[in-house]
């Protein structure tokens, strides 16, 4: 099985050490094609600076278009999507409504705190295709083990 996993890059890395306890658990299941991103060596400036701050705009939009396309290519060779939404980050909603979009089944986990409400648009979109998961740190490998099990193991033929 392959899995495509979503978790903020630009929008902001404070929740890499959940991303990257999630890829693990996801890797009982199949192979994760974007394990880079809970990699804590990958920082929001990559490998060639800031993108658009003092460096080559040229390069900066080619690196991008590059990271793009090739995520499309993995979202649409993917059995299943699993996003941790808590940090918001626009590339983890566009992931999520291409997606949809590519009817491929989505599981989206989220960690509800005071003052962070999950937007209506992933909140809304919850139906048999697409699943979204409350739960908490102290309690992310029982859910994972229970929520992993039910979404990706394949049903007895
Ligand atoms: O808008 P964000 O950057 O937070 O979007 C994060 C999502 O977009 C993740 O789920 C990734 O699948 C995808 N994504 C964004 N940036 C990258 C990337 N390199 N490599 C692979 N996937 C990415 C970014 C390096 C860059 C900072 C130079």
């Amino acid at each position: 099985m392959k899995i495509y996993f979503c978790g903020s890059i630009r929008g902001g890395r404070d929740d890499v050490h959940v991303y990257r306890r999630i890829v693990h658990a996801l890797q009982k299941y199949g192979t994760v094609l974007t394990e880079h991103v809970g990699d804590e060596r990958l920082d929001l400036q990559g490998e060639s600076g800031p993108a658009g701050v003092g460096g080559d705009q040229d390069q900066d939009q080619d690196q991008d278009r590059f990271i793009h396309d090739r995520d499309v290519d993995w979202l649409q060779q993917s059995d299943a999507v699993v996003a941790e939404v808590t940090q918001p980050s626009l590339g983890v909603g566009y992931e999520l409504g291409r997606a949809v979009a590519m009817e491929t089944r989505v599981l989206c986990l989220f960690r509800p705190s005071p003052g962070r409400v999950l937007s209506a648009m992933i909140r809304g979109a919850a139906g048999e295709k697409f699943l979204v998961k409350n739960y908490r740190e102290d309690e992310l490998d029982q859910v994972l083990d229970q929520v992993l099990e039910d979404f990706l193991r394949p049903p007895p033929s």
